[in-house]
Parts: C-alpha cells; structure tokens; sequence
C-alpha cells in the first residue's frame, strides 16, 4: 500500500473544505525559511492519513509546494525530470496552453512566486489564523507574491462551479489506495505520485512519493455562458425553451448540472442518478449496436467530460492521460447588474471562476496534455468549455458539431471564451520526509 501519512493530504483526496486560500509566496531568506520548516511548518502539514476520518481533521489542513524557481533558491539542484516543471506554466503559456498572455495575473508572469501553502477549513478566520501561525513560524522569510480566496459556493450550489455544474464527480481510482467505484477508472498510483508504480522517470530518491500540482486561475464568463444557452437553445419539442438551454450547456459539459452524465441520461436531467455515486459515474460512451465513432445521440464528442477523458472512445482505454482535480470556485457570485446585462463586470472584485488545481507525475502527460491534445483540438470541435485555438487568441470562434442532437453535423458556432485562463504555475508537492529530511535543515 501507499505510505498515507508521508502523502500530502490534498493529492489523492483533496481537502474538501468551503474555504481554501492558495498563498504564492517569494522567499526572502533561504537560511532562516529553511531552519523554520522541519520544526516549525512540518508539524502543521496535513498527511493523507490525517483526511480519512473526520475526528482525525485538523481545523485547518495545510498543504506545500514548490516551483522550480522555489526550488532552486532553497539551493535543491536535484532535476525531478518533469522539464515542464523545470520550465515554469509561462514556458507554455501560448503555444501549448492557448492562454492569451496579457491575461495572466502579473505574479503568474512573473518571477516572484516560489511556492504555494494551500490552506483549507470551514471559514476565512481559521485560515487566516493559520496563516499568520505559519508567517510567525517563519520568521519574515517569506513575502506574500499573490493570493486567491478560494470558495464553496452558496446554500444549495454547494460542490457546483460558477456555471452551475456538479463538480468533483470523476476522478480515477488509484491502485492501492481507493476502492473503486462503478465505472471508475482504475489507474497506476505512479500516475500521480513520483516513484510509485508506473512512474518510468528517474528522479532523485527524495523525491518519492511527492506530486505536480498544475495551478491554473480560470476566470468564468457566467453571464456570457447563460446568455448563449438561451440564444442558442435546442428545439426538442418535448421541452420548454429553459429546459432546451439547459440541455445545450448539459451536452457542452457531458453533464447535467445535477452532475447525472448526458450519456446515461441523454434528454432530461436526472438528479436521483447525478446523487447516486454506485451509478453517476459509471458509462463509458459505449452501448450495445452503438457505433462509437459516428453516434452522437447520446453525448458529443466535443462535450468538455469527454474531452478531458475520453473513456471507451479511445482503444485501448487510455491509461496513460489522467490527472486528479482538487480545485475550488473562487470569486463571488453573479449580481444583478451582470446578469441584467449578461455581461461579467470588468471590476476585479467580482471576477468568477474556478482555483483549478491538478496532481500528476508527468505534467506534460497530465494537465498539459489534456489541455493542448484533447481541449484544444479541433478535431470532433474544440472543448466548448475550456477549449481555445491553441495559438493564444482571445474570443476566436469554436465550431463544435454534435451538441444538437437532432441534426448532429450542425455546428453552433460559439463567438467567445467562456473560461478565460488568468494563468498559474507548475509545482511540487513533496512528500513530508522530503520536507524533513532535504528541504528543511
Ligand atoms: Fe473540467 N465545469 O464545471 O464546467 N469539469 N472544468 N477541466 N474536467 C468537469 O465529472 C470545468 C478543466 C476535467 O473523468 C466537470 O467531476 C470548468 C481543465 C476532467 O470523465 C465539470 C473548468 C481541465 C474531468 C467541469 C474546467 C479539466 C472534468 C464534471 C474551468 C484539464 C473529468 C464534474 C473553469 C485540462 C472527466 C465531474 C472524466 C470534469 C467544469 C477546467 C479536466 C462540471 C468550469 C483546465 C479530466
């Protein structure tokens, strides 16, 4: 099995708090930080273990990681073989990612930031608390770079993202670890954890165990996004003209916003399924006298879930193209005045989107590539979500076919990006023996 009490807790199950505070920090003095961390910060760093049961949860979990640049200033020359780690996000800013650069968040594009405390708990005063706990533990070796307050949504859009969709659903199983559930993937725990089985890299012994955390800032366009399900909204006769906007948004996502999968409940939404974790994520695109290749009665093949993973659509099933999502909505909800308008507000207070947050061994086989080969790819209709041109142009026009049913070969063309990336970094997540042992001294 997994060694669960040297894993840092947010990597195989994630913290799954309402509030979570992502603080990029520069260090300022290497020495002191590093004489702070194995005495001071380790005893405050939240294992997988200390996640598995309730009464075991600290008030306020804490997580760590590092960029390379963080790396390299506490004097860590080791290469953990990742180069779009050793890179840094910025290195693939246009051509890989198709973010639009003048976008980015300035510490994004930057150099100040060398590493992330992800902090999580039931309210902003215990984090905060913690906070300044962990600023006193280090002694003003650290400035803060940036910061983003991450959020549960409101009452009953709790777990949903700013569009209003059920996130957190599907993640794989990891081998040794989870028992999975019906139609969950069964993946290598060395997909997400360095040195485990099926991680093929050589990397520095220490570095066993730890994890690339790809951040990425995803500001939402809600309004714009409603506004087109309304414009755009199918023609089934059997529904109203909401339910027929609904049905747009559910087959550009693959699900319904209850979270039940367009390809088991492919015209109506339903919620008893969307609840139901022995059924909710159990299909894989197939059915019987189904032509994998051509039917799209069921789910596009453009909707963002089959995108992200293509399940039975590819063959073999993919084993080699997973990550484990642990974001968080960030930002406020929609005000009148926007959706009056249905147009997001330019004042940076209300932006909106997603803290989005993905662990892998291989950032090039993660996140990077879910995002440039299957998101950004044209072929089937770019990702009508988070898709872009894949060339770093802002609002170029997406022509997925297949979200209308009744005539699949017509495209809807969509004029904007609802998801604007506002940039992020690549990070290490080290195990807490490597924190003792070779990061602290
Ligand atoms: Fe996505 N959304 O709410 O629109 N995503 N995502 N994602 N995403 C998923 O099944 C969303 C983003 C994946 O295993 C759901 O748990 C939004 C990026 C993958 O079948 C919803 C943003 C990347 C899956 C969303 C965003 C991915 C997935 C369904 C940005 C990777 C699982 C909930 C603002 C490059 C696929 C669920 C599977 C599911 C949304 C970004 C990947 C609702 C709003 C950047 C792998």
């Amino acid at each position: 099995g997994l060694n669960l009490t040297n894993i840092q807790g947010d990597i195989l199950i994630g913290m799954k708090k309402n509030k979570e505070l992502f603080f990029f920090f520069t260090i300022i003095n290497s020495t002191l930080f590093r004489s702070q961390l194995g005495s001071g910060i380790l005893p405050l760093i939240t294992p997988t273990s200390q996640l598995l049961a309730v009464d075991t949860q600290p008030t306020t979990a804490v997580n760590l990681a590092f960029s390379q640049r963080g790396l390299t200033t506490l004097d860590i020359t080791d290469d953990l073989g990742d180069t779009a780690f050793a890179n840094g996000q910025i290195d693939n800013v246009a051509s890989i990612l198709g973010d639009e650069t003048s976008n980015w968040e300035s510490a994004f594009a930057g150099t100040s930031i060398h590493g992330v405390f992800l902090l999580a708990s039931d309210t902003v005063d215990n984090v905060n608390a913690t906070l300044s706990q962990i600023q006193a533990l280090l002694n003003g070796s650290i400035t803060e770079a940036y910061s983003l307050q991450g959020q549960a949504r409101p009452a009953d859009q709790q777990g949903h993202e700013h569009f209003g969709f059920m996130d957190g659903i599907s993640n794989p199983a990891v081998t040794g670890f989870s028992t999975p559930l019906p139609g969950q993937q069964v993946i290598d725990p060395g997909l997400f954890l360095l040195g485990e089985t099926g991680d093929t890299v050589t990397r520095p012994a220490w570095a066993k165990d730890g994890s690339f955390l790809a951040f990425r800032q995803l500001q939402q366009r809600v309004p714009e996004f409603n506004k087109f399900l309304v414009d755009n909204a199918l023609s089934n006769p059997n529904l109203t003209a909401d339910q027929n906007a609904e049905l747009l948004g559910a087959r550009m996502m693959g699900r319904w916003k209850s979270g039940a999968p367009v390809d088991l409940t492919p015209t109506v939404d339903d919620p008893v399924l969307a609840a139901d974790p022995q059924r909710n994520n159990n299909f894989n695109y197939s059915h019987p006298g189904f032509d994998l290749d051509t039917d799209q009665t069921h789910c596009p093949f453009s909707a963002h879930l089959r995108k992200t993973n293509p399940r039975a659509g590819l063959t073999p099933e993919n084993t080699a193209n997973h990550i484990i999502r642990a974001g968080i909505p960030y930002g406020p909800e929609v005000t009148d005045a926007e959706n009056a308008s249905n147009v997001s507000s330019t004042d940076p207070s209300l932006e909106r989107g997603l803290a989005f947050v993905a662990y892998q061994s291989d950032i090039n086989a993660g996140f990077a590539f879910l995002q440039q080969f299957w998101a950004n790819n044209a072929g089937y209709g770019v990702d009508p979500i988070i898709g872009t041109d894949g060339l770093g142009q802002p609002d170029v026009p997406r022509s997925p076919s297949g979200l209308d049913p009744a005539d699949p070969t017509r495209i809807i063309t969509i004029e904007q990006d609802f998801v604007v990336s506002r940039g992020g970094e690549y990070f290490f997540s080290p195990s807490l023996s490597a924190i003792q042992n070779t990061l602290a001294i």
